[in-house]
């Protein structure tokens, strides 16, 4: 089935419908956009996802990921429109697209499987396993005193943007202290299962 064929049949069909779910949301790591949870977002999870949507084929182990506009409405016209954007023009899809991460909008819902394994934690600069204010003096010490860079960088790149810098001080202070937004896995950090 060619794309424009999977666009029109979704728009006559794929209306989008909220889920409804009591179970707190469990965070787990995944691409938004890959909805067949491989690891990479391309031709294969259209027909994943027009399969759900007009066939009834399987569920997606990560419903975040098949939420590709990240509006809360999944299997829509509007995911399958953003997830054929990215596919054929290389658009960007919301975070944590293209890397690995958790979901920065709150909306209830989760993943059963993770789709990524994560070996080191963002924010972590320390390797101690936990998040404090020890961290942020390393890194402050590595970004004002050229201390030791964190091991990998990706520890200390707490906004995942693939730079050590002032931003990622703010963004781990936000965290430590005022209950901030969850450091964003970058690089090595956290890479497809
Ligand atoms: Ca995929
Ligand atoms: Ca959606
Ligand atoms: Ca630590
Ligand atoms: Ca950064």
């Amino acid at each position: 089935m060619s794309f424009s064929k999977i666009f029109f049949t979704s728009l006559i069909l794929g209306i989008g419908m909220p889920l409804l779910s009591n179970s707190p949301a469990q965070a787990q790591y995944f691409i938004r956009g890959d909805v067949n949870c491989d690891g990479l977002v391309d031709s294969s999870d259209v027909f994943f996802l027009d399969s759900l949507m007009n066939h009834g084929g399987p569920l997606p182990a990560c419903l975040d990921a098949a939420d590709v506009n990240d509006d809360g409405l999944f299997f829509s016209i509007a995911d399958m429109v953003y997830l054929l954007r990215s596919v054929d023009l290389g658009l960007a899809l919301p975070p944590p697209f293209p890397n690995c991460g958790t979901d920065p909008t709150f909306d209830g819902y989760t993943c059963s499987v993770s789709c990524c394994t994560c070996t080191f934690k963002p924010g972590d600069t320390n390797a101690d396993d936990k998040l404090s204010l020890s961290d942020i003096i390393v890194l402050v010490n590595h970004v004002f005193k050229g201390g030791a860079k964190p091991d990998p960088a990706c520890r200390g790149d707490a906004d995942g943007d693939g730079m050590l810098d002032l931003t990622d001080l703010v963004y781990l202070v936000n965290f430590v202290f005022r209950a901030g937004p969850d450091p964003i896995p970058s690089g090595v950090c956290c890479q497809p299962t």
